[in-house]
C-alpha cells in the first residue's frame, strides 16, 4: 500500500509568484502521486490559503483530485468557525458526499467535529484539524477508543511542533498515545525522523518571501512503511542575495543590480548609504530589504507593496486624529500581514 503525503498548498494565494508556484507545484505533485500509484493521499492542512478563496480556485483543487483518495484536514488558514461558516474542504466533503465520485475521504467524529478518521483493512487515519495549541493535548486525549491496535495508526495535525518550533504542542506528549506514525503539516519547512516516526511535510511550494523557507520543497510517499522523499518538480526555490554597496555612487549601485533578475525567486539584502529609487528593479519574484546607513532604518520593498515602515507611521499620524478608526483592528490586521495601504483605504474609507 502506498500513500502520497502533502501539505500547505495555499491554494488560491493571491500574490505572486506565490500564486503561480502554489498552483504549479499542487498539479507537480499530483502527478507524481499518480505515477507511482499511490492508494489514498493524505494533506495535512492549509489547502487554501484563506478560508473564502475564491471558487475558481476549490473547482482547481476538486478538478486535480478527483478519481483519487483525499483525506484532507482544516489547517489555520482555511479552518471554518468564522460567523459558523464551514470551512471549503468541509463544505466539498458535504456536498460531494452525495456522490460516488466524492475524492475525499475519512468520516467526521460526531464527539469531535474537528476530528476525522479514515480506516481500510491496514491502516487507520486520525485527522484534526488546526485548534489551538494549549487545547491540542486535552483534545487529542479525548480520541484514545479510535486509535485500533490491530492496525498502523497515523495522525495527521496542523500545529506547532515543539521541539522544532519553541511554542508548540510537545512531541514527547503526542507519542505517548502510540501513533505509528505522526504527520504534521503547518511547519513550512520538511523534516523526517525516521527513528521519531514523526514527518513535518513541509509546504509543497514556496508561499513568501522569507529565507527560513527558502528550503527544497518535497511531497512524500508511504511505502508499506517505508518513507520516500520526492522534490516537488518543475517549482521554483528561492535564493538569498546580500549586497553591500555603501560607499557607490547610483551609476554604480545600478550597475550592481543590472542582471540580479534572471527569473528566480529572490530575497535581497542590500545595504546602502542613502535612499535610492530602485522602482526600475523591483518585480513580482524579487524582495527588497535595504538597510540604509544614513537614516539607521530598514526597508522592506516589494512590487505593488510599500516601504513598510513609511507607511506604518503614516498610518500613525493618520490615525491620531481619527478617533472612530479601531486602532487596535488596526494593529491586528498588520500582524496578519495585510499591506499597511490596503488596511488604510479599507479603515479610512
Ligand atoms: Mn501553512
Amino acid at each position: 500500500m502506498k500513500i502520497g503525503i502533502i501539505s500547505d498548498t495555499h491554494l488560491g494565494i493571491s500574490k505572486e509568484p506565490f500564486k503561480t508556484e502554489t498552483l504549479t507545484a499542487f498539479k507537480e505533485s499530483i502527478q507524481l502521486f499518480k505515477k507511482h500509484k499511490v492508494d489514498l493521499i493524505i494533506h495535512a492542512g492549509d489547502i487554501f490559503d484563506r478560508r473564502t478563496p475564491k471558487q475558481e480556485f476549490s473547482f482547481f483543487f476538486l478538478s486535480q483530485i478527483i478519481g483519487l483518495k483525499v483525506f484532507a484536514i482544516n489547517g489555520n488558514h482555511d479552518i471554518g468557525g468564522v460567523f459558523g461558516r464551514k470551512s471549503v474542504l468541509n463544505m466539498l466533503e458535504e456536498s460531494l458526499g452525495k456522490f460516488d465520485i466524492n475524492p475525499l475521504i475519512g468520516t467526521r467524529w460526531d464527539r469531535m467535529p474537528k476530528t476525522k478518521v479514515y480506516s481500510n483493512e491496514k491502516i487507520n487515519i486520525i485527522g484534526i484539524d488546526y485548534i489551538r495549541e494549549k487545547d491540542f493535548l486535552r483534545e487529542l486525549s479525548r480520541i484514545a477508543e479510535l486509535i485500533d491496535p490491530d492496525k498502523k495508526n497515523f495522525l495527521v495535525m496542523h500545529q506547532n511542533l515543539k521541539p522544532f518550533y519553541d511554542e508548540g504542542v510537545p512531541l514527547e506528549e503526542i507519542k505517548k498515545h502510540g501513533f505509528d506514525f505522526i504527520i504534521n503539516g503547518h511547519l513550512h519547512n520538511p523534516q523526517y525522523e525516521s527513528k521519531e516516526g514523526v514527518l513535518i511535510v513541509g509546504s509543497s511550494s514556496l508561499t513568501r518571501f522569507s529565507p527560513q523557507e527558502f528550503t527544497e520543497k518535497y511531497v512524500w510517499i508511504w511505502d508499506n512503511g517505508r518513507i520516500v522523499q520526492k522534490k516537488v518538480p518543475n517549482i521554483r526555490t528561492g535564493k538569498v542575495v546580500k549586497l553591500d554597496l555603501r560607499g557607490k555612487n547610483p551609476k554604480e549601485i545600478y550597475d550592481a543590480l543590472k542582471d540580479l533578475d534572471t527569473g528566480e525567486i529572490l530575497y535581497v539584502y542590500l545595504k546602502l548609504d542613502e535612499r535610492i529609487d530602485l522602482s526600475n528593479f523591483i518585480k513580482d519574484n524579487i524582495h527588497f530589504k535595504i538597510e540604509v546607513e544614513k537614516e539607521k532604518r530598514t526597508f522592506e520593498v516589494e512590487k505593488g507593496g510599500m516601504i513598510v515602515m513609511d507607511a506604518v507611521e503614516r498610518a500613525k499620524s493618520l490615525l491620531k486624529d481619527k478617533t472612530s478608526i479601531d486602532v487596535e483592528k488596526y494593529f491586528s490586521l498588520l500582524e496578519e500581514e495585510v499591506p499597511p495601504n490596503t488596511i488604510l483605504t479599507q479603515l479610512l474609507k
